[in-house]
């Protein structure tokens, strides 16, 4: 056998990361797809490329050095399990499945459980930075057992993104978080997408500057601490001309935002773990609400704001929406993070949140220099009750929260949809109360439901006897 590592899943994702490993010195890369031809395609377009191609998954085991160790890139989900079972059947005991899709946390959780049983060790490696990322080096996300990563890690960090010299890659925990972690990444990606789109909506509509101009603003912004690569595209976006109409590019875009689904997993999984990702949410219902083309068509002649906007001081504003959309990226980061850390909590696994920001800092859509200030964040602190309170993120939230302020009154006054920015000021101003009103709804459920109150001045459980003489009982703990 001469090679090392194999791919299974020749598409373009598959090709690509093959492509990257069989660039790296002391990789052979054994190749293979279901569709053979794909396989010979691969070959023949990459001469340059060492690859060993394997027809059959029987070729393919017979091909590997041990432990074996093969990276599947098919389609989520059915085809994923059928291309596990083919490798379980040629595979042996101490060889490593690594599956480099994008599976749900949950499958992984539960192909993880079910390859273990037969001596093999099953990865689920979160890979980021679509097709550019693979054949360039992916901010690398994997799961699994320890022992796996002694023979998997130096292959991966060979290929991983590299910033400030070190491989993107770490041995995240073990069976489902690293594709949890790439799932919460995207989740994130979603939010930070939402809220340069609201910051973008805000100036234009406020200021009357063309795309091209906030283009220019973005550039400048991209020079601080917003720097990252979703403020770059997003300039290089704006500058666009339709070759077409010859108007900017943004205009003739259809506003109805898809997606593929990981940011509701993100959230539907953070509604089971009772962790409020508000941020993450408020930009997946805003693509929902972008989608829904014949209920906004009916809406639009709902009342709005009489008085048409501008701003006084466009410089200023613009300005205030700069911090306003550092504050709101904080806050959907430090919710991403909750997630993670509630989610360790619950499976059981020992996540280094500071690696999880390092491992993002290239080779991924959030990549951004305030990655470091996170890492920097953990490294002082592992035990942060949030990541915002966090010295430098709460002084950072210090200098920008009148302005965040300031950002949302208006957008509400204008009648400017601003979801991302206004949940997430809504959240920090929860957080930081000193009481809530949901002392008031304790006492509706108490009230309809006798699902009884803690009360702030005693230990026990208590009810009013609200439909009798509004009494208060202690009540009995039936537990
Ligand atoms: P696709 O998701 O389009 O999958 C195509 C591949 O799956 C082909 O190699 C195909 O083989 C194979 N396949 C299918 Br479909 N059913 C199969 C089966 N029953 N048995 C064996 N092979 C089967 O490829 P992709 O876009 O390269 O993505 C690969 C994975 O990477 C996906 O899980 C994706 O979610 C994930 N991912 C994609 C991106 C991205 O930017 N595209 C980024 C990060 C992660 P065939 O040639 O014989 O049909």
């Amino acid at each position: 056998p001469t090679a090392n590592i194999a791919v299974v899943g020749l598409a373009v994702m598959g090709s690509n990361l093959a492509r990257n490993l069989a660039s790296r010195e002391g990789n052979t890369v054994a190749v293979y797809n279901r569709t053979t031809q794909k396989t010979d395609d691969l070959i023949a377009a990459h001469p340059e490329a060492e690859f060993v191609k394997a027809a059959t998954m029987q070729e393919l085991a017979d091909s590997l050095q041990k432990p074996r160790t093969a990276i599947i890139m098919v389609k989520a989900g059915r085809p994923t399990d059928a291309v596990i079972d083919e490798l379980v059947s040629v595979f042996e005991p101490g060889d490593i499945i690594v599956d480099g899709g994008n599976a749900l946390f949950t499958d992984t959780i539960r192909r993880e459980a079910a390859v273990r049983e037969t001596g093999i060790h099953f990865v689920g490696c979160g890979i980021s930075g679509g097709e550019e990322g693979a054949l360039n080096g992916p901010s690398l996300m994997p799961g699994g057992t320890a022992e796996s990563y002694e023979t998997l890690g130096p292959i991966l960090e060979r290929i991983a993104a590299v910033a400030e010299g070190e491989p993107c890659v770490t041995h995240v925990g073990t069976d489902g978080a690293g594709h949890f972690v790439k799932m919460v990444h995207n989740g994130i990606e979603y939010a930070d997408m939402q809220l340069i789109a609201e910051a973008y909506d805000l100036i234009r509509r406020g200021t009357g500057k063309s795309p091209a101009e906030i283009a220019d603003i973005f550039d400048a912004w991209n020079g601080g601490e917003l720097e990252s690569y979703l403020i770059e595209i997003t300039a290089e976006v704006l500058r666009q001309v339709d070759a077409e109409t010859g108007t900017p590019l943004v205009d003739v875009i259809l506003d109805a935002a898809g997606a593929k689904g990981t940011g509701a997993w993100t959230v539907q999984t953070a509604l089971d773990l009772g962790v409020p990702v508000s941020g993450i949410a408020e930009a997946v219902f805003a693509r929902s609400l972008s989608s829904r083309l014949a209920q906004r068509e009916a809406a639009t002649d709902l009342p709005g704001p009489s008085d048409a906007w501008t701003v006084a001081d466009p410089e200023a504003f613009v300005e205030d929406v700069r911090k306003a959309l550092f504050a709101s990226k904080i806050i959907a980061y430090s919710q991403g993070f909750d997630e993670i850390v509630a989610a360790a909590e619950e499976h059981g696994w020992e996540i280094q949140k500071g690696e999880v920001a390092r491992i993002w800092r290239a080779g991924c859509i959030i990549r951004a220099r305030f990655l470091n200030d996170i890492t920097s964040a953990y490294a002082e602190n592992p035990d942060l009750p949030a990541l915002l309170l966090a010295p430098y993120f709460r002084d950072a939230l210090g200098q920008t929260q009148e302005a965040w302020r300031r950002v949302v009154v208006a957008a509400a006054q204008a009648g400017i949809p601003a979801p991302a920015f206004s949940s997430s000021l809504s959240y920090y101003d929860g957080l930081r109360a000193d009481r809530l009103p949901a002392a008031l709804v304790q006492g509706q459920r108490d009230f309809f439901g006798a699902h009884t109150y803690r009360r702030v001045d005693k230990d026990g459980t208590f009810h009013t006897q609200w439909s009798g003489d509004r009494t208060e009982v202690e009540a009995v703990d039936t537990h």
